[in-house]
């Protein structure tokens, strides 16, 4: 059982639309930057991580992965998978530059191909080689109608369409524009639109600082909001504490956090309500384990960032206890083999072996972008 080749790729596939914006980004494409690892049997396992599409930033992960990775992990084991997270994020030169960013980023990709490779070979789903699925049913948000970019109308027809078509019992609603007058306006007529019944989560993506968080969870009192994600910069623990404390809306955040103790921290804090890890920003999913078990232990719900490894997610999300939710975006989907799919407002459970990251030859032909 050995690893005999590694080989990188980067896709770059459209958004929904021309483009959407977030209050930090616009983005027209989204990057999916990974490997398939080769064993010496024959198996073909599948990892990557999610990025903004920028050329020039995939190229040096998919390099990091061609290179300082590749060499580690030539003729090794492919089963070990937690002495193989070990060597490659503990190799000395490697941490010393890559315990967050791009060489963390590829790390990840490496580490999910692995799981992939193990359950593959194990004839199982992910879910199941993990310990089988805790829920029945497991209920998926949309955030794809909830765009900073889209008009006021764009956004209320969008979500009713979401709910009343679809069968959406939740959405979220990017805000964290420059006037929270704006946002407020926008979530007022959503939740006209959709009912009391529905979830509205809102994210600001970081932007904010706390007098204008307090201002909006005042504001947003009568909406119900399920949660307020990302009010704060990613890092800033004391804030987020503050905000908590002030009990207006439950905080979430996590999608920027690169290690299992910056959460922990957050979470012995009381700085957050719900636990939104990400498995490629967590280097994979032995780390998006810890991560996972610790809220779990504090009695926290996770609900997986998207971004957009939802093909992963997914199956973490079936397994995990602590899961309450799942953050669905379609980008991507075209892509795969068992693409991740919504009916009646649940997602659906992945019945393949492997981890759910199988791509499909045709998206290769349309998609892949040089390595150099
Ligand atoms: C678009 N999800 C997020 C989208 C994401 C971004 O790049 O993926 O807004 O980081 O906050 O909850
Ligand atoms: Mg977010």
């Amino acid at each position: 059982m050995t690893i005999s080749r590694i080989e990188p790729f980067i896709l770059h596939v459209p958004v929904t639309g021309s483009s959407i914006s977030d209050s930090t980004h616009t983005l027209s494409h989204w990057g999916v930057v990974g490997c398939r690892i080769h064993t010496r049997e024959g198996l073909v396992g599948t990892g990557f991580t999610g990025t903004h599409a920028d050329i020039a930033g995939d190229r040096l992960i998919a390099r990091c992965i061609a290179t300082s990775l590749t060499e580690l992990l030539i003729d090794e084991d492919e089963r070990d998978v937690t002495r193989l997270w070990q060597k490659i994020a503990r190799h000395p030169p490697l941490q010393w530059i890559g315990r967050a960013g791009i060489a963390h980023l590829a790390l990840g990709a490496v580490d999910v191909a692995l799981w992939d490779l193990k359950a593959q070979a194990a004839g199982l789903p992910l879910w199941k080689l993990l310990g089988g699925a805790t829920s029945e049913r497991l209920t998926a948000y949309n955030t794809d109608i909830g765009w900073l970019s889209l008009s006021d109308e764009e956004l209320v027809c969008g979500a009713r369409r979401a709910v009343e078509e679809e069968g959406f019992r939740g959405i979220k609603v990017k805000v964290g524009s420059a006037d929270i007058g704006r946002d407020i306006d926008r979530l007022i007529a959503v939740r006209r639109a959709v009912g009391d019944r529905v979830t509205i989560a809102t994210d600001a993506n970081g932007r904010w600082d706390l007098p204008t968080c307090l201002r909006f969870t005042r504001a947003a009192r009568d909406l119900d909001l399920l949660w307020f994600e990302e009010p704060l910069w990613y890092d800033d623990v004391e804030g987020h504490v503050r905000l908590a404390a002030q009990g207006g809306v439950p905080v979430a955040l996590g999608e920027q956090l690169y290690t299992a103790e910056a959460f922990f921290d957050f979470i012995r804090r009381g700085a957050m309500h719900y636990v939104q890890p990400d498995v490629a920003r967590l280097a994979g999913i032995t780390e998006y384990i810890r991560v996972a078990e610790a809220a779990h232990a504090a009695r926290l719900p996770v609900v997986a960032h998207a971004g957009d490894m939802g093909q992963v997610h997914v199956h973490l999300s079936f397994w995990h206890p602590a899961t309450s939710s799942f953050e669905y975006i379609p980008w991507i989907r075209s892509c795969f083999e068992e693409p991740v799919t919504v009916t009646n407002g649940d997602v659906v459970r992945p019945e393949q072996p492997g981890a759910g990251t199988a791509i499909r030859p045709e998206a290769f032909d349309t998609h892949a972008k040089s390595l150099d």
